[in-house]
């Protein structure tokens, strides 16, 4: 039997539930990207405020391609269960907030209708780095934008805007430096290619706040629905399963109303890019170097790859000489604590974190993870042999041979190892011409390094 607002009243007492009527709720938010980050996050925070007294918050939520999100949650009225694992003990909490899952496919005008309606007042995004369509140089891509969530919301500003509602608050909650800023000069340049008037209305209407968000989510598995099913009596299809861990870091900068997310955790701050970038290049950059050098290790899973001796040590200078000494904390940010923790974190083996998914998407993950660091650290004459071993092997690992590679870039990445071979593939991507150059220019002596270490 299948949860739904129908069958809820047999869920077993163990599983906690938020005490407000689901069905009185406005719907205040509309979120495009409705994976299960989304689920275990903000759609979190979001139920508990909602039970904390909170009103009018229901999330509408967005796929913008597969229908598979909302074929798990509408047969279940939008209900779904968050299993909290940590060391052998989980708790598992039903998550009431969101209210329907769209596809952009199909349901293109009740989309556009919730974002225009006077009730809604945020819009939040986890479309994930590759969502935002940019191209080269981090401007909007016109050829892929169409494909994405910018055309819904750029019509769905357009009619607020004719109508004189508020603007809306725009909360990117993906894994980008200054995705603040980055979604307000995205939108900015796909308005204004239409409408300078739009435009116009949403620079001085709309916010687009800097987010840090953190939570790790593994992917579920076939075998996790049926043992959450054995306890729950009832089967979940859209069950998430995270870690206890939780931070959700907030530029104060909303356009109109919100939760108070506050009173469940969250921080709101003036200035999130510390927070942002030690989650960045700390917790993001060890991960992926943790997955690209893990798989070669023969590993499956994160806390395999912590625990491995010929890894850790690499890891941890990865974390604590390279990425913690690259920016300026803010103050009583500890540092070396968070480092410890992340340490902690990947260690949890009750997590089952696959690294193939951290692998995922790699191109657009790189810069703003190593080669940020990377670029700071040679500007004063540093260097960082941890992240150069970890580039070595993604570079590795986009020729195509040993795995899948999942990436937008696969196709042009695995013809470029073509022509340009081993010796010409690490100056072909970061030398003065190469596509990251942008990011990070290596110096001579790394190219060659780099290219030593792909022999
Ligand atoms: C991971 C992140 O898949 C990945 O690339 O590094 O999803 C990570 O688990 C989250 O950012 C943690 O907050």
């Amino acid at each position: 039997m299948r949860l739904s607002s129908s069958t809820l009243h047999r869920l077993p007492p163990h599983v906690a539930g938020f005490s407000y009527d689901r069905t009185a709720q406005a719907t205040g938010i509309v979120h495009f990207g409705i994976g299960a980050f989304h689920r275990a996050h903000e759609a979190w925070y979001t139920d508990r405020a909602m039970d904390s007294g909170e009103r009018d918050w229901a999330i509408a939520g967005v796929s913008l391609r597969s229908s598979t999100v909302a074929d798990q949650l509408n047969p279940q009225d939008g209900l779904y269960t968050l299993t909290e694992r940590s060391g052998g003990e989980s708790a598992t909490r039903l998550i009431g907030s969101v209210r329907e899952v769209l596809v952009a496919g199909r349901n293109r005008e009740t989309i556009v209708a919730r974002i225009a309606a006077p009730e809604c007042a945020i819009v939040s995004f986890a479309v994930t780095e590759k969502g935002y369509c940019r191209g080269l140089g981090d401007s909007l891509d016109p050829s892929l934008a169409e494909g994405g969530f910018y055309p819904l919301l750029a019509e769905a500003l357009a009619r607020r805007h004719a109508a004189g509602l508020p603007g809306l608050t725009l909360l990117s909650c993906d894994n980008l430096a200054e995705n603040g800023r980055q979604l307000e000069t995205l939108l900015g340049e796909y308005l204004a290619a239409r409408s300078s008037a739009l435009a116009g209305w949403f620079a001085a209407e709309c916010t687009c706040p800097a987010t840090m968000v953190d939570r790790i989510v593994p992917a579920t598995t076939p075998a996790d629905l049926d043992t959450l099913e054995q306890r729950l009596g009832l089967r979940d299809e859209g069950a998430v399963f995270t870690e206890r861990f939780s931070q959700w870091v907030i530029e104060h900068r909303f356009a109109g109303p919100r939760p108070a997310w506050e009173k469940l955790g969250a921080e709101l701050v003036s200035n999130v890019a510390p927070y942002e970038t030690a989650k960045l290049r700390m917790l993001n950059g060890a991960h992926s170097a943790l997955a690209h050098l893990g798989l070669e290790r023969g590993h499956e899973f994160v806390h395999q790859a912590i625990a491995d001796p010929a890894l850790r040590p690499l890891i941890e200078r990865l974390m604590r000489q390279e990425a913690a000494t690259s920016f300026t904390a803010a103050p009583g940010q500890d540092i070396g604590a968070y480092a410890d923790a992340l340490l902690a974190r990947f260690a949890d083996p009750a997590l089952n974190h696959r690294l193939i998914q951290i692998a995922m998407d790699g191109s657009q993950k790189i810069p703003q993870r190593w080669l940020e660091t990377l670029a700071f650290h040679q500007a004063e004459g540093r260097r960082c042999p941890a992240i150069l071993e970890a580039l070595a092997a993604w570079l590795r690992h986009v020729r195509g041979e040993v795995r899948p590679v999942d990436d937008p870039m696969a196709g042009e990445l695995r013809a470029l190892w073509q022509s340009e071979g081993r010796s010409g593939i690490a100056s072909a991507l970061f030398g003065p011409q190469g596509r990251f150059a942008r990011y990070w220019q290596a110096d001579r002596p790394t190219l060659e390094e780099l290219t030593t270490k792909l022999a």
